[in-house]
């Protein structure tokens, strides 16, 4: 059990531990949020897409914590003209400070921008609630992605809206008719990240199961709380907005199923959207994950999203570009190797491992009836120094023929680089 003394007194927050349904009571805060400017860097310019996983999660950050922003949707120009340029990926959302600094990559932007704008945070205190938080939060970015793609390119309502919403709002630069672009652009995330990525007649039943099981055990832990920790918005909520949002609430197939199935969930998706951290009541109450909705959760992280990243970053370590994966009872072939997810492992791990001990008793009690967490000793992802925040003012520019080729073929999944000796 997380120790509740350490919670209350590092994060100025209540916490308890839950009860099933968890007795989360009137914690209280001794003020309401302190708005802390930084002039400098406001307003932001938020890059974004419309129909983007990460981009969603990232603006519903940046609402809750009322950090001015303006919202600047993106074709591939902008992409390869400007994103490209400042931080090395044709990827949103990334963030332009007023002050022309840049941030990219979400986790590391709230992770950074949680600690310049502290009040009220977003990233639990308590030291063992942030470990977990982050493992949740990094499961709903790596592993939630295949089923949210499933649910947008497999169904074909969802496709056909899809290819004709990107071909317009993304490719309207492409030099193609929009109809075509957005058919080509369609077909490469299928082939990417579907097909490309483990989905076989064998897997298929799973990946479609996996929206179906966080709607249900999202469903259980908002039964008497209106965010996934209790009574204000924490990474965890951030977290899984991401495949929540733009993916399963937004795009046709998915959405009635979330109607029909989770109308709690979809009820807490228009509450995180709306959340606004001076809005709501000063006391702050949170509970540790031991309500009965987070086992599912729990599981998946120990038992299949961990070893996959284990399993990803051994293979990487090896120069091997794919790797099987067996979960669930089957096994997902040729998964793509992706170099941001062993730095991913490496950032959680270090964590991990600079834990109290008796934060880190709390972590392995909380995770013990599903397994506990294996380490691997000495990785080094070489992508520390490429995450950190503000990025530096100049950067290696692509070649003409490279940006040329990039505009053609779409940001890649992964920028790797070969294992450090
Ligand atoms: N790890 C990144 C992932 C960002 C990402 O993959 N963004 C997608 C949109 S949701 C993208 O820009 N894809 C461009 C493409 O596929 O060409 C983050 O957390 O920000």
């Amino acid at each position: 059990m997380i120790d509740e003394q350490a919670i209350v007194d590092e994060a100025g927050d209540q916490s308890f531990p839950a009860s099933d349904p968890p007795s989360w009571t009137l914690g209280r805060r001794s003020s309401a949020p302190i708005r802390v400017g930084h002039p400098e860097w406001e307003p932001m310019t938020a890059y974004v897409a419309e129909m983007s996983y990460f981009s969603g999660k990232m603006e519903a950050y940046l609402r809750y914590k009322e950090i001015p922003f303006e919202r600047r949707v993106v074709g591939m120009k902008v992409m390869r003209d400007e994103v490209l340029a400042a931080t090395g990926l044709m990827k949103v959302p990334v963030i332009r400070m007023a002050n022309g600094q840049w941030l990219k990559d979400t986790t590391p932007m709230i992770e950074w921008l949680d600690s310049q704008y502290p009040d009220p945070p977003v990233i639990p205190k308590n030291s063992a609630l942030r470990f977990l938080s982050k493992l949740v939060e990094d499961y709903a970015d790596e592993w939630c992605w295949r089923a949210a793609l499933y649910w947008r390119w497999r169904p074909t309502e969802s496709r056909k809206l899809l290819m004709s919403r990107i071909g317009s709002e993304v490719l309207g630069d492409f030099p193609a008719p929009n109809w075509l672009a957005g058919w080509y652009f369609g077909r490469r995330q299928i082939a990417t990240y579907l097909t490309g990525d483990g989905m076989t007649a064998e897997t298929e039943p799973h990946i479609k199961q996996h929206y179906l099981d966080l709607l249900d055990n999202m469903s259980a832990i908002l039964e008497n709380q209106p965010f996934l920790l209790g009574s204000h918005p924490t990474l965890v909520d951030i977290g899984l907005f991401g495949p929540m949002f733009r993916h399963y609430a937004e795009d046709p197939t998915p959405s009635r199923v979330m109607e029909e199935r989770a109308p709690a969930v979809s009820a807490w998706v228009g509450r995180v959207w709306n959340a606004r951290a001076s809005q709501l009541p000063a006391e702050r109450t949170l509970s540790d994950f031991s309500h009965r909705g987070w086992e599912y959760f729990l599981k998946e992280i120990v038992q299949t999203y961990w070893p996959f990243l284990l399993r990803s970053a051994e293979a990487w370590k090896a120069g091997n570009k794919r790797v099987d994966h067996h979960a669930h009872g089957v096994t997902y072939k040729g998964l793509r190797v992706v170099h941001y997810r062993v730095y991913c492992l490496e950032v959680l791990q270090h964590e991990y491992e600079t834990l109290s001990p008796s934060d880190r008793k709390a972590v392995d009690d909380a995770l013990a009836p599903y397994g506990r967490l294996e380490l691997m000793p000495g990785l080094r992802s070489g992508l520390m120094k490429e995450h950190e925040l503000p990025l530096p003012s100049t950067r290696p520019q692509p070649s003409t023929l490279q940006r040329l080729v990039l505009g053609l073929t779409g940001t890649p999944w992964d920028m790797p680089r070969t294992p450090e000796e």
